[in-house]
């Protein structure tokens, strides 16, 4: 392995090798989708997800949209990364005082772990569309920070650990619908709680599949020398967006600065479940899994807004792949 990669061994994390013939560094799972839809009572479709290792098993928090068309976080668990079972109820967060809160939506969430603690970002209401900062210790009692962010924001993933002192959020402004433009800015916060030196870090359309708007996708990828972070871009054709995945390197101390941005995609729609569901030519990248051992990666992605898939890739392919299609 070239480059060192930061985490920790994952030997059960799901895993395919690179099928021959398949010139991209990211390959799809044979067996996708993973999670079809009606996958449990009450929710009609699970996608844009969030898993993690945990506990030498595996954690994720669901975006499903429900039988009354409203998305809510549910918490599901699987030994193999593959297989999940669903808690019935959506995750309840409280305020600081230990009050309940009542949710009007929450969807597109992305899972962080910092100094013990995980945090789930997400798009949730602030009097319209903008980003929720959960937090918990057990995946048992869930936080939520008071408002961090202003009204209109959405995509937002949190960088894995502080840097110079300080969080890190990368976050895509937009509008109250189906915003037609977009890039990705980073903020800066000493606490979690007040966000602020806001930068950007990359504009869109440097290529016909960002043509409209991007944004980031899992948490970043801390390698020797950088981060590797997976976005998705969004073109626009005569029958309605769609939705590929690409990858861009930043800087390691000054995440604002971008050393590689792969003008290529790295998986657009051409599958069924991606072509065909709920809203076609979707492909969402939400988390990745790591193995810090080998390099492996498995990144959970959202299909058409109807499934959860998987593809499989390993960072040193990744890197080079990324460099040899960057222009900047
Ligand atoms: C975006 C988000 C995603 C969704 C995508 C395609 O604006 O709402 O949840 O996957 O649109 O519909």
């Amino acid at each position: 392995m070239k480059h060192q990669i930061y985490g920790e061994e994952l030997k059960n994390m799901p895993y395919e090798s690179h099928p021959q013939g398949c010139d991209s560094p990211i390959w799809r799972y044979s067996k996708n989708p993973i999670i079809k839809v009606n996958p449990f009572k009450g929710a009609s479709r699970v996608f844009n997800s969030a898993v993690m290792a945990y506990q030498g098993e595996f954690i994720g928090v669901f975006r499903a949209d429900t039988n009354t068309g409203i998305p809510y976080l549910f918490l599901g668990r699987s030994k193999d990364g593959i297989n999940f079972t669903f808690d019935e109820k959506p995750i309840v967060f409280h305020d600081k005082d230990g009050n309940p809160l009542k949710m009007e939506y929450g969807y597109d969430p992305r899972l962080t772990e910092i100094d013990d603690t995980y945090y789930i970002i997400f798009c949730t209401s602030n009097h319209g569309p903008t980003l929720g900062i959960g937090k918990t210790k057990d995946f048992k009692y869930f936080e939520l920070v008071d408002n961090p962010f202003l009204p209109f924001n959405r995509n937002g993933v949190l960088f894995p650990r502080k840097i110079n002192g300080q969080y890190y959020m990368l976050s895509r402004p937009s509008d109250l619908g189906h915003t037609p433009f977009g890039d990705i800015f980073v903020s800066s916060s000493p606490d979690m709680r007040f966000w602020g030196e806001h930068k950007l870090v990359l504009k869109r359309a440097w290529s016909w599949w960002t043509s409209l708007k991007i944004g980031g996708g899992p948490a970043p990828i801390e390698l020797d020398d950088g981060w590797l972070i997976f976005i998705h871009g969004v073109t626009n054709t005569c029958n309605g967006y769609v939705y590929s995945i690409g990858a861009i390197i930043v800087d390691k101390d000054d995440v604002s600065k971008v050393k590689y941005r792969c003008d290529d995609y790295l998986l657009t729609p051409t599958e069924n479940y991606e072509i065909s569901g709920f809203v076609p030519n979707v492909v969402f990248p939400t988390s990745v899994l790591v193995d810090g051992a080998s390099g492996r990666i498995a990144m959970y992605y959202g299909a058409a807004d109807s499934y959860t898939c998987l593809a499989f890739g390993y960072i040193d392919e990744l890197v080079d792949y990324i460099k040899k299609h960057s222009t900047i």
